[in-house]
């Protein structure tokens, strides 16, 4: 099941055959607003469901006043939202965890903007008339597995409160198309702040509970010591900031080289629970503060930032450091837990000028 590395054991095959199903975004990407869709990180747990969209429904069932069953076109003729949204898998990081935990083996490559149109989540639990009574309303994806020895559709529940927010969205666009099957075609959840876990794909019903959910997808993310340790659950993006790898690479070992002079070290910075307040650069020891772009694109997206390094020929490593409203910084160090989620140690990037 899960399991940790042995000291220097290399990734597994297992490891491998997830890391080329799934994809990371590019670096360089973070130099724009929005990513492409074909540049979007991907995170499957199991097979992507292929569903067609004219027989598919979406069910809101459960402790609800009237059940629905609504079609793509039924929800495509209520009121239209859009929020731009910087999602991020839990797991991000996972490789640079000493022990290395095992699972799907993020560099730090999980993390994208996209910007997702539908209707309001709110919209349609109030459309079922939800019960104030309701705990959990529980998101159902098509897609089915096993994972920690149990078999079952992709499930997440959410509590009442977190999901009638205003920002909750149940998404069919991506960037102004209609999402595309390895994104949840036709509808999937969009939950701005919360790592990505939370945002079910292919969603088929929403399942009002009077009670607590809890299943696979919620044991696997949950801030553990050890075995013995229960945790607490992964739930919000802790703040990152991460750059675009300045000069060029190394094709081989991805090494970056970079020419003497004035280099502008650009790059994005992100947390689920309030606005970015500062980035810090650092070259090895020396610490400087870099400027914010204006406004980020919305308050749910990634935010600009950019700072110019006079480089001088030598060897360097550079960091990049966020603090967002809540007070809440980057650890310097990692934060271990036994799962390999929510790794914000910040980034450390080797240079060589010359
Ligand atoms: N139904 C379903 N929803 C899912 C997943 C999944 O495997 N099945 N993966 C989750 C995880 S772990 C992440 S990080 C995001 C990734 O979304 P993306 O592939 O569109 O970037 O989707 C989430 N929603
Ligand atoms: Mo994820």
């Amino acid at each position: 099941m899960r399991r940790v590395a042995e000291p220097g054991e290399a990734i597994t095959f297992a490891e491998l055959r997830r890391a080329t199903r799934n994809r990371g975004m590019p670096l360089e990407a973070l130099a724009l607003d929005v990513t492409p869709v074909g540049l979007h990180y991907l995170m499957i747990h199991f097979d992507v469901p292929l569903l067609d969209e004219d027989s598919w429904s979406l069910r809101v069932v459960g402790n609800v006043e009237s059940g629905l069953d609504l079609s793509l076109a039924d929800l495509r003729s209520m009121p239209q939202t859009s929020h731009v949204v910087t999602l991020e898998c839990a797991g991000n990081g996972r490789t640079l965890m000493e022990p290395r935990p095992i699972g799907q083996p993020w560099g730090l490559e999980g993390v994208s903007t996209a910007e997702w149109t539908g209707v309001s989540l709110r919209s349609v639990l109030e459309l079922a008339g939800v019960g104030a009574d309701t705990l959990d309303l529980v998101f159902r994806g098509a897609d089915r597995g096993q994972q920690l020895g149990i078999e079952d559709e992709y499930r997440r529940g959410m509590s009442l409160d977190d999901a009638m927010r205003d920002e909750l969205l149940l998404a069919y666009e991506m960037n102004g198309r209609p999402l595309e099957p390895q994104n949840g075609a036709p509808l999937r959840l969009v939950a701005p702040g919360w790592y990505g876990m939370a945002h079910v794909k292919w969603l088929t019903e929403i399942d009002a509970s009077t009670d607590r959910f809890d299943g696979p997808q919620h044991a696997a993310y949950r801030y553990r010591q050890s075995e013995d340790d229960r945790g607490e659950p992964v739930c919000r993006m802790r703040p990152r900031a991460l750059m675009v790898p300045p000069g060029v690479p190394d094709s081989s070992t991805r090494e970056r080289l970079v020419e003497p002079g004035q280099v502008l070290i650009r790059g994005r910075a992100w947390s689920g629970s309030g606005p970015i307040t500062q980035v810090e650069v650092a070259v090895d020891e020396s610490t400087h503060l870099a400027d914010l772009d204006p406004a980020p694109v919305g308050r749910w997206a990634w935010h600009g930032w950019s700072w110019t390094w006079n480089a001088e020929p030598g060897e360097f490593t550079l960091t990049c450091r966020a603090s967002d409203a809540t007070g809440d910084v980057q650890p310097i160090d990692q934060r271990w837990n036994l799962l390999g989620v929510g790794n914000n140690a910040v980034q450390q990037l080797a240079v060589t000028v010359s």
